[in-house]
């Protein structure tokens, strides 16, 4: 065997050599070696030229000397002279150097590592003879309950100290003979799942255990020792706690005792498990701690777990659970709900309207006192003076209703509300809360006329449309203003349209406005009724008398002034002109209007007289004073007779003329002629003043007119025929048969003179001639008269008749009875 070992580490040796030199060198050398001495280990790797130098070995510092090792200094190897214990000493550190004798290094220092291989020599023991062990009732199979510790000298990590536990006997095999169970490589003695069942029955007395152990690991062979267990069953002290109830807040010393968990077993540690971790602890001895104030708020309750552990950390049974109840303290207020917005109310609401819940909430224990609200209402600025509440607080539920007191639309009210905690008891806990509630406008009001009577309205017939008539004014009550908002309209009293309502939107006012002409005869009054309306739908009861406004109107008749046939009037006369004299004749322009009266407004001379009914304008005297080329002007005024108030005016201007040399024949009359009547083709010739010496050997040029009078205008008719002489007709057809004054005017330069030709007016006959008057044929002759004077005198007649028939056609110019249309006559002026 041996010389097989020196050849392996022979075979070493070139390796080494091989190797760079501070590469250790490992030598093995086995324990207990039992043959020859010096034992050559291995060539060292020295140098073949050793020149002067000595191999040294030393030993590395906690070696004294090189000990049982030397080097041969002849073949070089190192070299063992004893026999190694590895117990003592299992490795050696050596280091070989080549020095000269005064201590220099030639060569090394070569490490060498000599390892002493380990040989089963050491017997293992038993940490004690005897051990002795509680075992707790109610331990779990398999948990170990006791660790046997045994030791074995041999070099660690080879069979040689691989331990192996067994249990070599129980006594009492009661009630079965392997109630226990051990781990051979760890020595943890355990109940078996057998023995854990039949504990129960298990005698109170120990159990007496032999145990061995042995080393090789499972190899039969090895050393072995044995030791006895003592094991006494004891009963189980790991009972279920009570809760335990703990006030939060509590002003202890901390950690706080609360209570107690006991293991009866031995080799006990205690764990505890706990949400949130850290609060609660447990001592090495089973007394649990609370390490801080508690929070109901924050959690209520907790569980613990309490574990009995053996070292290894297993549970020796199920863990044992603490309730900790929390106890409530009425540490928190009442907490108002966040404050809304704000809520709505119609006006008008019922009492018992719901207005709002308030829910105050307490943090405290649901159900307990602490946490227990009620509810108060604190008074609000609107309590005084109102009958009754405004709203109604139920104190247990919180709910707001309105009620009996009314409330006006538009109020803003911020109801404080008390919450107080321990159902409002003495020392409760208390929040004030605050509602805020508006009163929202319902549109309940009807808009109503300021005034419902109107005065009179008076308008002129002429008034112009577009008119503002009236105004009128209208108020609602209500807030909204869309609520404000009004309609207008005329309900009744214009049928025709005549009046119309303008209005802005949104404007509380409405002219009632004129749109047609009046008329005092078609409606000499209206009597309008207007109506106002909201335009949203009214709540409540309808419009009222004040939606209703009534507005009389009266048309006032409009009469035009009087109105005369020309603007101004102007005269010429002869300053000779006589008192009386007509001048003119001022006249209506319309001859059907009413009857007019005229008079001289300023004739402050006194020369003029106006008839007051027909405007005839005389001289009121003779014209001394005033000189031809003069004028004079005076103003005419004309008035209705029924209605003096309408009046007109007009100059009249008088020029004065140089007076003729003769009396002035201005009012002459002429001669009667006749004409008949329906109208004939006969006329009336007019001549011109042939008298007038001024005018010697001349007639004219004259002009002739029709005097103003319309009457005359109406009925004649003048044309003229030559400078001297015009030719007067019958204008009408029918013109009544009477005597007429026809008035003709006529001019010549600047003179003038008035012709009043009378014309008598006669029926005509079948040869269109006036006829005979009959009061001229008087007594009727009777037959026999008649025939005899016929008979008698037709002789007479025949002789007389061609004596006098000569002075007939004389006398026949002179015959009323004739007509005069082919014998023209002389107006003699
Ligand atoms: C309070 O109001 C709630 C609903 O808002 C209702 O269910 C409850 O019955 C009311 N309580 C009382 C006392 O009126
Ligand atoms: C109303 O009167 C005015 C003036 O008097 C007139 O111009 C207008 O034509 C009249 N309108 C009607 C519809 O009669
Ligand atoms: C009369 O009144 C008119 C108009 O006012 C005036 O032109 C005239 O001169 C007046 N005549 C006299 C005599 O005062
Ligand atoms: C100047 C002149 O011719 N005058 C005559 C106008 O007409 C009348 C009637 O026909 C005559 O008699 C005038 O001689």
């Amino acid at each position: 065997m041996v010389p097989a070992w020196l050849w392996l580490l022979c075979l070493s040796v070139p390796q080494t050599l091989l190797e760079a030199q501070p590469a250790e060198l490992h030598v093995e050398v086995p324990e207990n070696y039992g043959g020859n001495f010096p034992l050559y280990l291995t060539k060292l790797p020295l140098p073949r030229k050793k020149a002067g130098g000595q191999i040294v070995l030393s030993g590395n510092s906690d070696m004294a000397a090189e000990g049982p090792f030397a080097v041969d200094s002849e073949s070089d190897f190192l070299l063992v002279t004893r026999t190694l214990d590895r117990e003592e000493q299992a490795e050696y550190r050596l280091q070989v150097t080549l020095e000269t004798e005064d201590g220099r290094v030639l060569w090394g220092p070569q490490p060498v590592l000599v390892h002493v291989k380990d040989e089963n020599d050491q017997v293992p023991r038993f940490s004690q003879a005897v051990y002795r062990v509680r075992l707790s009732r109610g331990t779990r199979p398999g948990i170990p309950f006791l660790f046997l510790v045994a030791s074995d000298g041999d070099e660690p990590g080879t069979a040689n100290s691989d331990l192996r536990f067994h249990i070599l006997n129980q006594a009492p095999a009661q009630p079965s003979s392997d109630m226990f169970q051990l781990e051979p490589r760890l020595g943890a003695l355990a109940l078996s799942p057998k023995g854990s069942t039949s504990l129960d029955q298990a005698l109170e007395g120990p159990y007496k255990l032999l145990v061995q152990v042995k080393d090789m690991g499972d190899q039969a062979s090895g050393h072995q020792a044995t030791a006895t267990i003592d094991v006494s069953i004891v009963e189980s002290t790991w009972v279920p706690l009570d809760p335990v109830h703990l006030a939060e807040n509590l002003k202890v010393l901390y950690p706080h005792h609360i209570a107690q968990v006991h293991w009866s077993g031995r080799e006990v540690h205690y764990h505890l498990e706990s949400q949130p971790h850290g609060l609660f602890d447990v001592d090495a001895e089973g007394k649990l701690y609370v390490t801080r104030e508690l929070d109901r708020e924050a959690q209520a309750e907790y569980l613990l777990q309490v574990r009995a552990q053996n070292t290894r950390g297993e549970d020796y049974t199920e863990p044992l659970e603490l309730h900790v109840v929390v106890m409530d303290e009425n540490d928190n207020v009442p907490i108002c709900p966040p404050r809304g917005p704000t809520i709505s109310i119609a006006e008008l609401s019922p009492p018992g309207t719901k207005v709002t819940r308030l829910l105050a909430e307490d943090m405290d224990a649901p159900g307990s006192p602490n946490s227990h609200i009620v509810y108060r209402l604190l008074s609000s600025e609107l309590e005084e003076g109102t009958e009754g509440r405004a709203f109604e607080l139920d104190p247990t539920s919180g709910n707001v209703t309105l009620g009996a007191a009314p409330l006006q639309a538009g109020q803003n009210i911020l109801l404080q509300v008390l919450a107080i905690d321990l159902g409002g008891a003495e020392g409760g806990l208390s929040s004030t809360c605050e509602v805020s509630v508006t009163i929202t406008d319902i549109n309940d009001h009807a808009p109503e006329f300021t005034t419902s009577q109107i005065e009179p309205v008076c308008l002129p017939e002429d008034t112009e449309s577009g008119t503002l008539v009236a105004t009128l004014m209208a108020t609602d009550a209500d807030l909204e203003p869309a609520f404000r908002l009004m309609d207008f309209a005329i309900e009744a009293g214009d049928e025709e349209g005549t009046f119309g309502l303008v209005w802005e939107p949104g404007s509380n006012h409405v002219q009632l406005r004129l749109l047609k002409n009046l008329s005092y005869e078609a409606a000499p009054s209206y009597q309008l009724v207007v109506v106002v309306r909201s335009v949203a739908e009214v709540v409540g009861p309808g419009p009222g008398p004040g939606a209703t406004a009534t507005v009389t109107v009266l048309v006032e008749r409009v009469v035009p002034p009087p109105k005369l046939d020309q603007e101004s009037y102007e005269a010429s006369i002869p300053v000779s002109t006589p008192a009386g004299s007509l001048l003119l004749i001022i006249q209506p322009s319309d001859p059907m209007s009413n009857p007019l009266r005229f008079s001289l407004v300023n004739d402050s001379e006194g020369l003029l007289c106006i008839e007051e009914v027909s405007g005839e304008v005389h001289t009121a005297r003779p014209l001394r004073g005033t000189r031809p080329g003069d004028v004079y002007t005076v103003l005419v005024e004309a008035q209705y007779a029924d209605e003096p108030a309408l009046r007109t005016s007009a100059t009249l201007v008088i020029h004065f003329l140089k007076a003729p040399s003769a009396p002035a024949p201005t009012l002459a009359s002429v001669p009667s002629r006749h004409l008949c009547t329906p109208r004939q083709d006969h006329g009336v010739i007019v001549s011109g003043p042939s008298e007038d010496p001024d005018l010697a050997g001349g007639h004219g040029p004259y002009s002739f007119a029709l005097g103003p009078n319309p009457t005359v205008q109406r009925d004649w008719r003048l044309q003229p025929l030559n400078g001297s002489h015009a030719y007067l007709t019958l204008a009408l057809h029918w013109v009544e048969p009477r005597e007429h004054v026809v008035p003709v005017v006529v001019s010549h330069s600047a003179r003038m003179w008035q012709l009043l030709v009378r014309v008598i007016v006669c029926r005509c006959n079948l040869e269109g001639q006036c006829m005979r008057k009959v009061g001229r044929m008087k007594g009727m002759p009777t037959k026999l008269s008649a025939v005899g004077i016929l008979v008698g005198t037709l002789v007479a007649i025949g002789i007389f008749l061609i004596l006098i028939f000569t002075h007939l056609t004389l006398a026949r110019k002179k015959d009323l009875d004739q007509p005069v249309d082919s014998v023209p006559l002389k107006a003699a002026v």
